[in-house]
């Protein structure tokens, strides 16, 4: 059956990661894949994370199963960080999910079910797998203008009067905030203009928030979002714990249902359930325990949010001493990354010089020109400044 398959290609961020196990090189740098570094290099467990864990291991009594929308502490937990103060908080559902991924997949298979003909439009360029996904479910997928290659910033203009289009067979994907891959993230005012094209053409928006906290911290990086949430009848939201609470492995995500009322959230969510059953069933647990028991109580709530602060301080500080480095050399090209949010930052620079930089320097970045600030160690900074701008001379 199988010798019918054809090879596929690997997604070229992970296949990355394999290509950087294998050279050899002591001063090779790791700039593909999207996972946070400390100054060491290594992705620690976080704290709030490992007494969570502890007290896990002390007080579960089984392993038997949960239920099909997972924990409902988590949901409630995940609702009350992405919607508390706002009027959507009382009208929304949630189910966990395997990851973001995983929410992303149920979202869309629910769009498809409830309006086949959906066409979801993605920001010009946009996260790996959200083309993909959306088309697994079904969708038609199509791309609205966004990242402005000259200015390395979010076109507007360009982006507002594309979205001016969609009516009421389309689906918006926005990112709640640190843009991947580009990380140039759209204005406050930008997230008021969409309100208010969803409410007067009919579109729907779908919010994916990967990185919560990894921009300018929870409160900044969730403003659009809780805007868009309290002015608007329906969207959905696609979180994930991965970055944030550093769960990556553990699959753990929501998959949030925004709708006029309570009653109309819960058949949405019904429906997700229905879906999920007949996919992986139940999302695993132990991810959404931890952020369960860090999200309800004060003392590791309050570690939780001083470790993802310093991240998301540390991660300002690497993109100041890069672009410092930078400009050392005489080099103003590269000021953009100082403006840019979250892990992320696109270079500009052409797949040729991409290349030049694993062959000759041992960077490994994405091929769109993609690197991973938050994978960058300080002692790296001078490496890296050299390297760019050597190959872009
Ligand atoms: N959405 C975006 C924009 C991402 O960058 C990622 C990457 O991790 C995901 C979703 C998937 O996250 P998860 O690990 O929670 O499935
Ligand atoms: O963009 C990234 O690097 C992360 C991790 O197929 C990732 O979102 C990368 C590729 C992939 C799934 C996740």
């Amino acid at each position: 059956m199988f010798k019918s398959l054809s090879p596929v290609q690997l997604d070229p961020i992970l296949s990355l990661s394999i290509a950087y196990r294998e050279d050899p090189r002591d001063n090779k740098i790791d700039l593909g894949v999207g996972v946070y570094r400390n100054s060491l290099g290594e992705t620690p467990i976080m704290q709030a994370v490992q007494l969570a864990e502890k007290r896990l291991i002390k007080t579960q009594t089984t392993k038997s199963y949960v239920a099909l929308a997972g924990s409902e502490v988590f949901n409630q937990s995940m609702m009350d960080l992405l919607l508390s103060g706002t009027s959507a908080h009382s009208r929304a559902s949630a189910v966990q999910t395997p990851g973001a991924s995983g929410a992303l997949r149920m979202l869309a298979d629910l769009i498809n079910v409830a309006q086949p003909d959906t066409t979801v439009w993605l920001t010009n360029p946009s996260y790996v797998n959200h083309k993909p996904v959306m088309e697994a479910a079904g969708l038609k997928v199509k791309y609205y203008p966004y990242f402005d290659p000259e200015t390395k910033q979010v076109n507007s203009e360009a982006m507002l009067n594309e979205l001016a289009k969609a009516g009421p067979k389309d689906v918006v994907l926005l990112h709640g905030c640190c843009h991947n891959p580009t990380g140039a993230d759209i204005t406050f005012a930008d997230w008021q203009a969409i309100t208010a094209l969803a409410n007067k053409n009919g579109f729907m928006p779908f919010v994916d928030m990967a990185y919560l906290g990894f921009g300018d911290g929870l409160e900044q990086d969730g403003a659009g979002l809780k805007y868009m949430a309290d002015n608007t009848e329906e969207m959905v939201v696609a979180t994930s714990c991965s970055k944030n609470f550093g769960l990556y492995r553990e699959r753990t995500g929501a998959a949030i249902i925004i709708s006029n009322s309570q009653q109309e959230a819960q058949k949405a969510k019904g429906r997700i359930l229905t879906l999920a059953r007949s996919s992986y069933t139940m999302p695993p647990d132990h991810g959404a325990a931890l952020v369960a028991d860090i999200l309800n109580d004060q003392k590791l709530t309050n570690i939780w949010k001083d470790e993802l602060d310093a991240m998301h301080s540390r991660i300002l500080t690497l993109r100041q001493g890069l672009t410092q480095a930078i400009r050392q050399r005489g080099s103003e090209q590269f000021d953009f990354i100082e403006q840019h949010k979250g892990m992320f930052s696109v270079t500009g620079l052409t797949s040729e010089q991409i290349l030049t930089l694993r062959e000759q320097y041992g960077i490994y970045a994405v091929g769109d020109g993609r690197i991973n600030i938050a994978g960058l160690q300080e002692k790296h900074i001078d490496h890296l400044a050299e390297a760019l701008v050597s190959v872009s001379r």
